[in-house]
């Protein structure tokens, strides 16, 4: 494989870092959380972090959820409120790694505000985004990140509304690190998670994982293939979309129209917070 990981097996992972009581899971059938999951200890696996000095935050969701199959510290906290806890967290004791999972609706929507503020305070923490395009685990309302024209159980006529691009937003507001991927492939979101597990700074890591349940089975993409498939026909690698931007033809600039950019949007370094408080301190001698 490209990133030079060795994949662990699922027994190995059981061992290494999940709660076996806490198994199965609450995640319906086509679900990509499991998927998040395994990447993410992949991830962690392939940095080598300390479980005993990692905190795992999380708001309310299904995405939510995930902390609770991680044998390590959790902060299971209120909707919306992830990114409010995990900077306690960080601003609190910055020897500990922080790594928060958020759904689009309580990282993007309820959360909105916090994830701008955050990003901009710059602090060292790893945001895994789950974008299911619904509010999933209470039936599946309609999303900042519903797509246009998506059906929800709040958009029956299909959703006028014009979807927040999260990355887009994320690179705007200087975070050191944002990444897009879809869950059809472990490749990029491992390595995706790595990096932005080491990068000093903010990282976003917005993973592109279907809901069968709540917004599959409205929009054709209950079954698998279907999924795959429109995660194939409806993404398009960053270096492509700018090309075609560019130099492609009226027809092709089109064609962009309702696909999703991905790939590594963002890759910088910028002073953090923890940095600045620092500074701050020895400035000031407090
Ligand atoms: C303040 C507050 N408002 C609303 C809810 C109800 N609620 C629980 S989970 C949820 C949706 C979560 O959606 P998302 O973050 O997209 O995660 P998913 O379930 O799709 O993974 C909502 C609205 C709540 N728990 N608290």
């Amino acid at each position: 494989m490209a990133t030079g990981l060795r994949i662990k097996t699922a027994a190995e992972l059981r061992t290494n870092y999940l709660r076996r009581e806490m198994f199965p899971t609450i995640f319906c059938d086509g679900c990509g959380l499991g998927n998040v999951l395994n990447y993410t200890l992949w991830a962690i696996d392939e940095v080598g972090l300390d479980l005993d000095r990692t905190v795992f935050v999380s708001g309310i969701g299904c995405s939510s959820r995930l902390p609770g199959y991680i044998n390590a510290d959790g902060l299971h906290a209120t909707h919306g409120r992830a990114l409010a806890f995990a900077s306690g967290i960080r601003a609190a004791n910055p020897d500990l790694t922080v790594i928060v999972f958020t759904g689009d609706g309580d990282g993007a929507g309820i959360g909105g505000n916090h994830l701008l503020h955050t990003i901009r305070r710059n602090m060292d923490i790893t945001v895994i985004l789950v974008n299911n395009f619904t509010y999933g685990m209470t039936g599946g309302q309609s999303a900042p990140t519903t797509p246009d024209g998506g059906f929800s159980s709040t958009t029956p006529y299909g959703n006028i509304e014009h979807p927040l691009d999260i990355c887009e937003l994320a690179k705007a507001l200087g975070a050191p690190y944002v990444a897009r991927w879809p869950v059809v492939s472990p490749a990029q979101p491992v390595k995706s998670i790595a990096e932005g597990i080491r990068k000093r700074g903010f990282a976003l890591i917005e993973m592109l994982t279907p809901c069968p349940t709540a917004y599959g089975r409205r929009n054709g993409l209950k079954e698998i293939e279907q999924i795959w498939r429109w995660y194939r026909e409806h993404t398009v690698l960053l270096d492509e979309w700018e090309w075609v931007e560019q130099f492609g033809s009226p027809e092709e600039r089109e064609a962009l129209r309702g696909k999703m950019k991905i790939g590594v949007f963002q890759d910088t370094e910028r002073e953090t917070f923890e940095d600045r408080w620092a500074a701050l301190v020895a400035r000031e001698k407090l």
